[in-house]
């Protein structure tokens, strides 16, 4: 290490005494690791750092990006000297549209590790790690050579990423203070500099933990950290990789037409929701199919059986009778009527299954009692059960937990209502302004004249409407 810092000083990738940073902040040190690439040996060097860091913390990856420009060089050499396939991820795509994001081989499903040269916000590393996620990859740990301790290592925490850091600026500091290359006023200096320029995550900040913060989090980024339930890890990466959060209510009587549904609409849906009790010719050779053309398109399963009895009666409702619903169903749903007991009823059967299940926190019918402190008991429930519970039923974001879920029926591109007290709201509305996650669509679509059309259109509105409500503007 003495050596490593003595060598980055001696090409200026490190330099102290006054810069003025892009900022327009006066710094007493400035890092500049681009000119390691004209010295192939210090290259070579950092990039073994870098991989034996990666080795020290026990990371299992399957291929490693490097953030562009700097750190590219440093991930190809790892990946070559190693055989570990590489990624690279485009800076410029942007400008282009259509252009891929990431290049090389992308299994669904596989962790990338990530390289980069220095870390000062860590919103660089982000980025690539969004993009990377985007793409259906998992993004768990990031290396880098220099962490300037600006902050970059609590951002990265808050979006499931661990940073791991060859050396720190204030570490190099001392070495080079030790070597006598700068001088302990120098040292005091930048060690204050560093201090004053924390740049802290929000609830860190004074900021409280605002309610926007979860709707500005990408699908991607909710699906990596620790506490999310499995299920819905794999629910929001197959949304981010398909590019949809809609669930579309497949509420028909015939079991071709559901099937047909399934197999035409697939592509377009996240979830296919049913009401398996009103198939008029129901068989487990059905289910079976369903469940074939759920893995095959790549959407969940969710049976709105709406439990709501004691613990004993729902265990048999889900597990027995004709339907077997535990048996074929990722996703049920439950009324917290009866209390608790329903819920663990539900996960007695559903938990070894790896299933999951939502609370119905509120409803889109006129008049509905889900609402105040009952929808606050709800959510409460979930809180304590969230080993099973994915989230919520409900109109609205409801807590601003990241790890929970918030899908919302009662949803048409024109707001209105049926004969029978159901009431729409717009993908827009429900997406970009009340911070629900996925729209439930039934007729909206089923009765439209082309329904894989309008899913499509329903897909789109809803999926713009989250880049928007993320900050992210949508690629045509
Ligand atoms: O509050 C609710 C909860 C649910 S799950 N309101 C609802 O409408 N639902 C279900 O969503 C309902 O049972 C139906 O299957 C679907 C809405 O269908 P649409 O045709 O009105 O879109």
């Amino acid at each position: 290490m003495e050596a490593l810092a003595s060598e980055l000083y001696g090409v200026q990738a490190v330099r102290f005494g006054e810069f003025v940073l892009k900022s327009g902040l006066v710094s007493p040190a400035y890092v500049d690791l681009r000119v390691i690439v004209s010295h192939p040996a210090l290259l070579n060097k950092v990039a073994g750092f870098l991989f034996q860091t990666a080795k020290d913390a026990a990371i299992k990856y399957d291929t490693v990006c490097g953030v562009p420009y700097t750190a590219l060089p440093l991930a190809t050499i790892i990946c070559s000297t190693n055989q570990i396939p590489m990624l690279i991820r485009r800076k410029e795509a942007k400008d282009y549209g259509t252009k891929r994001l990431v290049e090389g081989t992308i299994n669904s499903g596989e962790t990338c590790l990530i390289i980069e040269d220095v870390v000062t916000t860590g919103s660089s590393v982000l980025e690539t790690a969004e993009t990377l996620r985007k793409e259906g990859l998992k993004v768990t740990d990031a290396i880098v050579l220099l962490d300037r301790e600006q902050g970059g290592g609590a951002l990265l925490e808050k979006h499931g990423i661990r940073l791991h850091s060859v050396c720190t600026l204030s570490k190099i500091l001392k070495i080079l203070e030790q070597q006598e290359k700068v001088s302990p006023e120098m040292v005091a200096r930048v060690e204050k500099f560093i201090q004053e320029n924390i740049i802290k995550p929000p609830e860190q900040n004074g900021t409280p933990p605002v309610k926007r913060m979860c709707k500005e989090m990408s699908f991607a980024a909710r699906a990596e950290l620790p506490d999310t339930h499995p299920l819905a890890a794999q629910l929001l990466r197959l949304m981010e990789k398909k590019q949809s959060n809609l669930c579309l209510s497949a509420d028909v009587t015939n079991s071709k037409e559901l099937l047909q549904l399934a197999a035409t609409l697939g592509p377009s849906i996240c979830i296919l929701k049913t009401h398996i009790d009103i198939l008029d010719d129901f068989t487990q050779e059905i289910a079976k199919e369903l469940r074939a053309l759920a893995d095959k398109h790549e959407f969940l399963i969710f049976e709105d059986r709406k439990f709501a009895d004691i613990g004993n009666t729902v265990k048999h409702q889900y597990e027995g009778g004709i339907f077997k619903i535990a048996s074929w169903s990722d996703i049920v749903n439950a009324h917290a009527v009866p209390g608790p007991g329903v819920v663990k009823g539900l996960k007695e059967i559903g938990h070894p299954l790896q299933r999951g299940c939502l609370l119905i926190g509120e409803m889109s019918s006129e008049g509905s009692l889900a609402t105040g402190d009952y929808t606050k008991a709800v959510v409460k429930m979930a809180e304590e059960h969230s080993d099973f519970i994915l989230g919520f039923i409900s109109g609205s974001r409801i807590i601003d937990k990241p790890e929970f879920l918030h899908l919302t029926p009662g949803v048409q591109m024109l707001a209105g209502g049926d004969k029978l007290g159901q009431k729409y709201l717009s993908p827009q509305e429900v997406i970009g302004k009340r911070g629900s996650d996925i729209i439930i669509v039934g007729r909206g679509i089923l009765s439209a004249p082309s329904r894989p059309d309008e899913a499509e259109s329903y897909r789109k509105v809803a999926w713009e409407s989250y880049l928007q409500r993320i900050g992210v503007s949508a690629q045509k």
